[in-house]
Parts: structure tokens; sequence; C-alpha cells
């Protein structure tokens, strides 16, 4: 695979409703969509899920667009590659900026399962042809977080997760466990809390709960472990696993129970394949995050959540659930619980492009 050139586009659009959690409320989505043609004139489609200011992680919008067209793009074309997992080892000389190397990445394994006109699952070694659909609401406001979760019940959600912080926890928690006493529910914390809020993350373990997302520091793996002894709830990290080397420490350590892995966070499809095999290896489940994205990042999500270890329902959510209009064609849908993984090639979904110009705000080709 030898590029012939790489298309950025910064798009934008409001979320249907805000979303929120212990760091951010996001009410409006940047990301860059990257179309990439190789020599032959076949193209793949990547999505950088960074945000517009570095809250989740250190990457933005604008880190990413540098970080593409200054570095990464330039180091695929000085040879080409012969396979997909081949890209993420191309950027070694690199540190982190993966959501940038995953956007790349991801746009090169679609062009590549294009090329062999077979789905991008199947070409990684996908068990299922649907996957269960989970979904993350990001209310604060217990009453409308409540009217959230009965709504997304009704569509057939199977699992859902809430977001907690210091102050908004096992009341919020009681609440949703008495109106919904057999539901799959779970809580994120997005690193609000310190190892001296033991005891009040102890006290959730009353309420069954299948886990509890990144209580402590982002970048910690120590304290969470010395926390899971406390817990009976399964601990789930999220922000602090970022390498393979970062996993590997954190099982030895036993700092988790259960693996958030996110294609963006990790740098890519061929690193997050990598997690779920150690995960696999080692007998933890693992699910699929989510980043508030559009349908293209949405559409890789899917296709690595239908590998074998992905036991648990992730944040895998209809294309309606943030978006009056999805940028893909068709959008993605959600039926008794369920998204259907496509048959056509890559991806298996076209882009509207008529829509994409329409709200996109910059765009360059390189
Ligand atoms: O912490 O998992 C997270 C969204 C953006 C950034 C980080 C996170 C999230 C979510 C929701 O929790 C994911 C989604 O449903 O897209
Ligand atoms: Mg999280």
């Amino acid at each position: 695979i030898g590029i012939e050139k790489v298309t950025l586009s910064v798009i934008k659009m409001p979320l249907k409703s805000p979303f929120e959690n212990a760091l951010e409320k996001v009410t409006e989505r940047e990301a860059i969509l990257l179309e990439v043609t190789d020599n032959d004139g076949v193209t793949g489609f990547g999505e950088a899920v960074a945000f517009s200011t570095p809250w989740y992680t250190e990457e933005t919008v604008q880190t990413c667009f540098h970080m593409l067209k200054d570095v990464l793009v330039p180091l695929l074309r000085e040879k080409p590659v012969a396979h997909p997992k081949e890209v993420s080892g191309r950027f070694q000389s690199v540190r982190r900026n993966h959501m940038a190397k995953a956007a790349i990445e991801t746009a090169i394994w679609d062009l590549y399962a294009k090329k062999k006109q077979k789905p991008l699952w199947q070409l990684i070694g996908g068990a299922r042809d649907h996957v269960d659909a989970g979904v993350a609401v990001g209310s604060h406001d217990t009453a409308e977080a409540l009217r959230q979760i009965a709504a997304f019940v009704d569509e057939g959600y199977k699992r859902v997760k809430v977001k907690i912080k210091p102050g908004h926890d096992e009341a919020f928690i009681r609440e949703i466990r008495h109106a919904f006493p057999d539901l799959a529910l779970m809580a994120d914390a997005n690193s609000a809390y310190t190892l001296a809020d033991a005891p009040r993350l102890k006290r959730l373990d009353r309420y069954g709960l299948l886990m509890i997302e990144q209580p402590l520091a982002a970048d910690d793996i120590v304290e969470h472990a010395a926390l899971q002894k406390q817990l009976e709830t399964p601990v789930c990290l999220d922000e602090s696993i970022v390498t393979y080397h970062d996993a590997e420490s954190a099982l030895r350590l036993g700092s988790f129970r259960v693996l958030n892995i996110k294609i963006g966070r990790v740098g890519g499809l061929y690193p997050a394949i990598r997690l779920h095999d150690l995960c696999a290896s080692r007998g933890i489940p693992v699910w699929c995050g989510g980043m508030i994205e559009f349908g293209v990042s949405r559409a890789f999500n899917l296709a690595l959540a239908s590998l074998p270890g992905f036991t648990i329902p992730g944040d895998i959510s209809s294309s309606s659930r943030f978006w009056e209009k999805d940028i893909i064609e068709p959008e993605i849908t959600v039926e008794n619980g369920q998204i259907r993984l496509p048959d056509r090639p890559g991806t298996g979904f076209e882009i509207d492009r008529a829509y994409v110009e329409k709200i996109r705000t910059y765009t360059e080709t390189i």
C-alpha cells in the first residue's frame, strides 16, 4: 500500500443533548475525517477522535492535524506498507499522539480490507456477526438520567453506563438501581477520585454494578491495585492504559479486572487487537469504549467488538444516540439490543460526501 494522497477535513456538529462527565460538558463535537487514496486509486476513511480541547487526553483536533500532516503521513510515504499491521510499527519513533496515529492506521485498514474485498471484521478474525449495544448516559441530573435510561432500555440497549464524581455517586446510583433492579449498570468516574475516597467507593459494592471505570488518576496503576483489593466491584481501566506495556504492568499489579479498549486511546486497530489478545490470554474480559464519535470511528468500533474477547457490551450505540444525522450511509442502528456487522468490504459504510461538505470547517489535501 503506497499512499497517493490524504485529505483531512475538520468537521463540527452539535450533540443532540449535552454529554457531561467529571471533567467536561461536551455540547459540540469537532473531529477530523481523513480519506486516504493509494496508488491503485483505492480509498479508505479514518477519523481522529481527539476533542477540541485536551480534557480527556493531551491530544486535540489541532495537534492531530499537525501530527498527521507534518509527521505521520510523511513517515508512511517513506516506503509502502505490505499490511496495515505494519503501520503502528512505522510510527515507533513518534511518542504518544495515539489518536492521530489511530486515524491514519484505521484508514489503511479500511483501504486494505476494500482491496481484499472483505469486511474488515472478518479480516481481523471477528467471531460474531452482531454485537450487543450499550450506551453511556451523560447527565448528572438524576431525573434526566432516569428519563434517558428508560428511553435507552426501551430501545433495547443491553448495558447502561452512567458518570459519577465525588458528591454525585451513591445517592445517584441508589436511585437508578431502585428504578431498574435488573439493569446491567456500571459507573465511570473519569479519574475524579483519590485513594482516600476508597470507603466511599466501597459503599457502591451493594448496588451490583458490573464495574467501576477509571475511579483514580488518569496515569495511575498502583493505587488502582490497592483500591481493587478493597472493592468487590471490578475495577475497569480506561485512561490509564494506553500501551501494551501499561496493560502488562497493570495486570502484574492487579490494577483492573476489566479493560475498556478504545482504538484512538491505544494508537490504532492493531494495538487494540493486541490488547484484546493479551487480556484474552489472561481471562480478562474487555469491552469497546466510545468517544462520542461519528460513524467512521463507530464502524471501526463495531469491527473490533466482533472479536471473541469482547464479552461485555461496550459504549456501542446507534448513530442517532448523539447525532441528528451521521456522516455515514447507512447509519448504525440498534435492533433488539444488537447492531449487525456489515457484509460489504472495508468497514462496510459509505460517506455522505455532500453532508460532510456542509459540516466541514476546514479541509486540506496532502
Ligand atoms: O470516559 O469513556 C469515557 C466519551 C468521551 C470521552 C471519554 C469517555 C466517553 C464516554 C461515552 O463515556 C462514550 C460514548 O458513548 O461514545
Ligand atoms: Mg471512560
